[in-house]
């Protein structure tokens, strides 16, 4: 074993590799202790430097190496000065090190058939090359490790154990996507099976109307396939809904037998209401058991349920009801989140008050009384619209008949920011989304069902409808409900809710693995987490450090981590590790899932082949596409399938590497990603010159260390109106209670002036590079209106 010598070692840090100036030759992996936190040693990156390992593994205590001092100088450079003080061949913890392969060893044995079986990639992308990999389960994720390859015990386990099994069963899925998605369909239950042929298609706008059909003439009911048929295989005890409230210890559960009941009760109240097949129904609701059972009981009835998230203000949800025009509003009276109460019921009062005042009024508000919230006698209520859930929906009988709906029959619409301040209602098919959210579920997060399944997303938002929802439903699985804040009462309450429920795959965003990576590494390592054996990530890009605290720290090396991109749009999972096929690279997607053919695009919408950077688009239909937005196909295709005719385009940039692994980049058009959150930057804007005192509003985003990316507002005021502290404040309220507390701008930069070509349009180029204070970059300037504002804005950056 090397480095048996004691010495000083210099080492440089030049983010995010460490180098020693040391130059002492090192064979094998070996590891040292900083501050008593595990760090490895590998290979040396030239002869002149070596690199260290800066990712803590553990705690585990050992006296090999020490570290004597460790200060930090200015700058980007820390130095670290190690003084090696024993080295012990025989220490017990040495021989465990020693037993594990050489870096050698990981090129020359199995791992290396999996790189070589990698020969083909999908779409262009090129093969796998680089072999600095670590196993998983035995080492660390670090900067260095390019490549983590699932340990052998897991992928011998796993529904897709190799890449030649992804490569064999990818190939089919292209080359006969009528056959690949009939045989997974014909696993479902259908009353009339689907005709010819099995999807039908046009996604180029220059061939006429575009048009995605999957499995039509086919009759189904996905109520029925998560629920009856999964009771009619023998899963009618086990447990469907685990529900954590927001206070610990407060819970319930529900079997996929008392789901049917509840969710039957519930879908006979609407039938006797009038709610028929093809009726909206907004549904409005924190993360109760109730909403689950609100969206499953619309679908048995083949109506259309549309989620609002319960953090919309009444404004967006008058805008939403306003638009599908609901025969009924299902939400509760109110929600605790933490140490606050938020009165949802005032929210909806005033929401339907503005939608009946602009013509359009709902007859039914059927209201679930939350009572670790608030009582029944301490909310308002208007007799003749409104409706206590207790109170009718319990008396219905706990049987209701399926109504059987065609595949191409609308289950769900739900609203997503786009770049104008109307939101699009993205409109989901049954059939087709049906397939699509079940596999990709069973094979991304290599579902066994003996797994317990926890997605932290809200019902509100898409993720919360394939992957709390269905796609876990679909595949008779436990999943966890979590109504509270996953810092309360403190940032440990995750683990606890793991722990507590022994969860096995935990699928959650950036943005919470971040700010808990900000609270301190105890809150996770005082949980056991052992039941945990992957980890998913979804919402924006997972940053590599993020990515490796998560996969280090919560998965103890253990765990895979399924990146999974993916769009309100397309339903489900589009790009997304399977996880005992796959070697990971830290922050990155990796590659498409079945049936799905990801191209990137230069500008004029030409493909480019292997290594490359581009407009992220997608070739060809699949089963979970949208098909349209809600009353307006127009927009659907001009939002989607015009800029770069014969695709669709997702709107968010890509660049593949020459190992054909895809690096998602955001955002390439005016939606800002923040906390996992779409908000089109025109929504701000259009909230913000409401305000009397606002003349005039420019959003962009700029980076954020926790939410990924915050809302940047420069704000042109009425002539005369003085710059005031409270003016901002005022300002930040009326976004919040025009769209919601997450859309709230993070920073109210005063503007004299916009910048605006000749032609009036705002550069936004200029207002990002001055939002992210890189005034060395902002670039010609000479086209503008009036160049000065540029030289006033940066003058006003930080008053
Ligand atoms: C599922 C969901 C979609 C946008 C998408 C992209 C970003 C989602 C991602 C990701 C990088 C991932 N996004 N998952 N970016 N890596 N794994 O979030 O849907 O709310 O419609 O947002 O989120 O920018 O275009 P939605």
């Amino acid at each position: 074993m090397a480095l048996c010598c004691s010495n000083d070692y210099n080492i440089l840090r030049r983010s995010p590799t460490l180098y020693t100036q040391d130059s002492a030759q090192e064979t094998a992996p070996t590891q040292i202790f900083l501050n008593s936190k595990l760090f490895n040693w590998v290979k040396p990156c030239t002869n002149k430097k070596k690199s260290l390992h800066f990712s803590p593994l553990t705690h585990r205590k050992s006296s090999r190496f020490r570290c004597s001092s460790y200060y930090q100088s200015s700058g980007y450079t820390i130095t670290l000065r190690i003084r090696l003080l024993f080295f012990a061949m025989d220490d017990p913890f040495e021989r465990s090190i020693s037993s594990r392969p050489s870096k050698k060893a990981l090129t020359t044995s199995n791992h290396l058939r999996h790189v070589e079986s990698l020969a083909t990639l999908p779409s262009g992308a090129g093969r796998i090359s680089k072999l600095n990999a670590v196993i998983l389960g035995e080492s660390l994720a670090s900067e260095e490790d390019d490549l983590v390859f699932p340990s052998g015990d897991f992928s011998r386990q796993a529904h897709v154990p190799s890449p030649q099994k992804y490569l064999d069963m990818y190939k089919m899925s292209i080359e006969d996507p009528a056959g690949f998605w009939s045989d997974i369909a014909s696993q479902f239950y259908w009353k009339q099976r689907w005709g010819q042929p099995v999807y039908s298609e046009n996604l180029d706008i220059r061939k006429g109307r575009i048009k995605i059909e999957w499995f039509k003439g086919g009759m189904t009911n996905i109520c029925y396939n998560c629920l009856d048929r999964n009771i009619e295989s023998g899963n009618g005890e086990k447990t469907a809904l685990f529900w954590e409230g927001n206070e610990p210890g407060e819970d319930g559960n529900l079997t996929y037998n008392q789901l049917l009941q509840r969710v039957c009760q519930l879908a006979n109240y609407l039938k006797h209401i009038g709610v028929k097949k093809g009726d909206a129904v907004v549904i409005y609701l924190p993360m109760l058991m109730e909403l689950p059972i609100a969206m499953l009981a619309c679908a048995r009835i083949g109506a259309v349920h549309s989620v609002v998230f319960a953090g919309f203000s009444a404004e967006s949800l008058a805008q939403r009801i306003m638009d599908c025009k609901p025969k009924v509003v299902i939400t509760c009276n109110a929600v605790r989140r933490g140490s606050k109460i938020i009165y949802l019921k005032d929210i909806v009062d005033a929401a339907l008050a503005d939608s009946a005042q602009n013509g359009f009024a709902v007859d039914v508000c059927l209201t679930y009384e939350n009572c670790s919230a608030l009582e029944k006698v301490k909310t308002k209520w208007q007799e003749g619209r409104d409706t206590w859930w207790q109170d009718v929906v319990t008396k219905y009988p706990t049987t209701c008949d399926v109504e059987w709906v065609d595949a191409e029959d609308p289950l769900f619409l739900l609203y997503t920011s786009g770049s104008t301040g109307k939101p699009k209602g993205v409109l989901h098919t049954t059939g087709g989304y049906m397939v699509y959210t079940a596999t990709t579920f069973k094979y991304a997060f290599d579902y066994k069902p003996s797994d317990i399944y926890w997605c932290t997303a809200d019902c509100g938002w898409i993720t919360g409808h394939s992957y709390v929802t269905y796609g876990p439903l679909l595949n008779a699985a436990t999943v966890v409900v979590f109504e509270g804040a996953p810092n309360y009462p403190d940032s440990g309450r995750c683990w606890d809710i793991v722990d507590k429920y022994k969860v096995s795959i935990f699928y959650t965003a950036p943005t919470l693995v971040r700010s808990l990576m900000r609270e301190g590494d105890e809150y996770v390592t005082r949980y056991s987490r052992k039941s945990l054996r992957i980890l998913g990530s979804v919402g924006e890009p997972i940053n590599p450090s993020a990515w490796r605290w998560f996969y280090n720290l919560v998965g103890d090396s253990r765990c895979p981590i399924s990146d999974t991109w993916w769009q309100t749009e397309t339903g489900g999972f589009m790009i997304t590790p399977l996880p005992g096929a796959w070697p990971q690279k830290p922050g990155s997607a990796t590659f498409p899932f079945f049936g799905v053919q990801p191209v990137i695009v230069d500008e004029k919408g030409v493909e480019i082949e292997g290594e490359c950077s581009g407009y992220l688009c997608v070739k060809s239909s699949w089963p979970g596409a949208f098909r349209t937005l809600y009353g307006d196909h127009e927009r659907y295709e001009t939002t989607y399938f015009s800029a770069f005719p014969g695709y669709y385009f997702s709107g968010d940039g890509c660049s593949r590497d020459k190992d054909g692994y895809h690096w998602l980049t955001g955002r390439v058009d005016d939606v800002i990603n923040v906390s996992g959150h779409r908000i089109g930057t025109a929504e701000v804007e259009s909230a913000l010159v409401s305000h009397p005192q606002c003349a005039e509003a420019a959003v962009v985003g700029v980076e954020h260390e926790v939410k990924g990316q915050g809302i940047y507002a420069f704000v042109t005021l009425v002539e005369g109106v003085p710059y005031s502290e409270d003016l901002r404040k005022s300002l930040v309220l009326t976004v919040r209670n025009q769209i919601g507390a997450f859309a709230a701008p993070d920073k109210i930069h005063w503007a004299p002036g916009l910048p605006k070509t000749r032609s009036g349009k705002i550069m936004r180029r200029i207002l990002r590079k001055i939002a992210s204070r890189q005034l060395d970059e902002l670039g010609d300037t000479s086209t503008l209106a009036d160049p000065s504002v540029v030289d006033q804005l940066i003058a006003l950056a930080d008053s």
